[in-house]
């Protein structure tokens, strides 16, 4: 049996040598003040600046940390995604490794998951330090999430987050998808979701991998993230209710036509209506068999009866 402890902070690493030994420092200190059980997962992303020497030097230190290093980058969500898999505490953490998060709020997350009830915590970086073109998009950003998710988080992208285990244990991060970790926790049934303002410090060494690149993907995938949480399951009662609306408004338009052709002796085929008609009947029938493949597909995927039960009595 797998023993459990207090807590576990994964902490996604990429290219962050000169952090790791505050990083750990930090943590450490963190959770002994607070006398609490605790592991350390240090997921590196096929770094090239000795990352994981790094740590392979820290754990003959603290023995608390655990660590996986991946043959090549795979992105930040994928290391969270083995970060979660791995994780053994009762609270699980994530949090940036280049010292711009704060293990000092640690505790307090700990106890809004604990005591007040919060499946998931999110940190606030109300005060930023960052330069300006980099806060614009991301207001951007959050205004637009918010809307698509009804989620009312201030800043979906803060790396330090705190979730109950179960939570880690039961959503599934790919892509560039860790920024919707609240939207997936909220799908999968977590529906207390908090925010906690949280202390953000400047970079202090190595360089940031934030880019315009990710940010697209990052739009891509919220596409995604709301499809598959609305209609992953069922995906007929998308396309199927689409599709049924088109081919009636085609089947309509023909109707109309046929009739209007026997009365006062329209043309048939040369007005606009009879080309929307027929476009909309073969949309309609490529959206149903649309829905029809979606759950052709869904009847074989693993995940089809998986449901999160919150309690059981036997
Ligand atoms: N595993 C993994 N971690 C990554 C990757 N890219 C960034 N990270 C980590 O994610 C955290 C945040 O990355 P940053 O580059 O600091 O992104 P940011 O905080 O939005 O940007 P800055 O504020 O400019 O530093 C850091 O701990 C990085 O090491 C990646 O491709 N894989
Ligand atoms: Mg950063």
């Amino acid at each position: 049996m797998e023993q459990k402890i207090d807590i576990s902070v994964v902490v996604p690493l990429y290219n962050e040598v000169e952090s790791l030994p505050e990083l750990v420092a930090w943590i450490d200190r963190v959770a002994r003040g607070e006398s609490l059980s605790y592991e350390i997962i240090m997921i590196d992303d096929g770094s090239t600046d000795g990352s994981w020497g790094a740590v392979q030097e820290l754990k003959q230190q603290y023995a608390a940390i655990r660590a996986i290093s991946f043959v090549r980058n795979y992105g930040k969500s994928a290391a969270l995604y083995c970060g979660f898999a791995m994780a053994r505490g009762e609270v699980v953490f994530t949090m940036d490794a280049d010292l711009q998060d704060s293990p000092d709020e640690i505790p307090a997350m700990r106890r809004m998951i604990l005591e007040e009830g919060y499946d998931l915590v999110s940190g606030w970086k109300k005060e930023r330090h960052d330069p300006a073109d980099k806060r614009w998009p991301s207001k951007l950003f959050n205004f637009t999430v918010r809307c698509a998710s009804g989620i009312k988080l201030h800043d979906f992208n803060c790396g330090l987050k705190a979730y109950r285990r179960k939570v880690v244990k039961s959503i599934e991060v790919y892509g560039e998808m860790h920024r919707y970790i609240p939207i997936l926790a909220k799908y999968a049934g977590f529906k207390r979701i908090g925010e906690k303002v949280v202390k953000h410090y400047e970079r202090k060494y190595g360089v940031s991998k934030f880019g315009w690149e990710r940010m697209l993907k990052g739009y891509i995938d919220l596409i995604t993230v709301s499809f598959m949480s609305r209609f992953g399951r069922s995906p007929m009662y998308l396309f199927g209710g689409l599709g049924t609306l088109m081919f009636l408004a085609g089947f309509v338009a023909v109707v109309w036509i046929i009739v209007e052709k026997f009365t006062i002796g329209a043309p048939l085929t040369n007005q606009p209506l009879f080309y929307l008609a027929l476009t909309a009947i073969l949309l309609g029938v490529q959206l149903f068999l649309a829905g029809f493949l979606g759950e052709m597909i869904n009847r074989r995927a693993a995940e089809r009866n998986s449901y999160q039960i919150d309690s059981q009595i036997e």
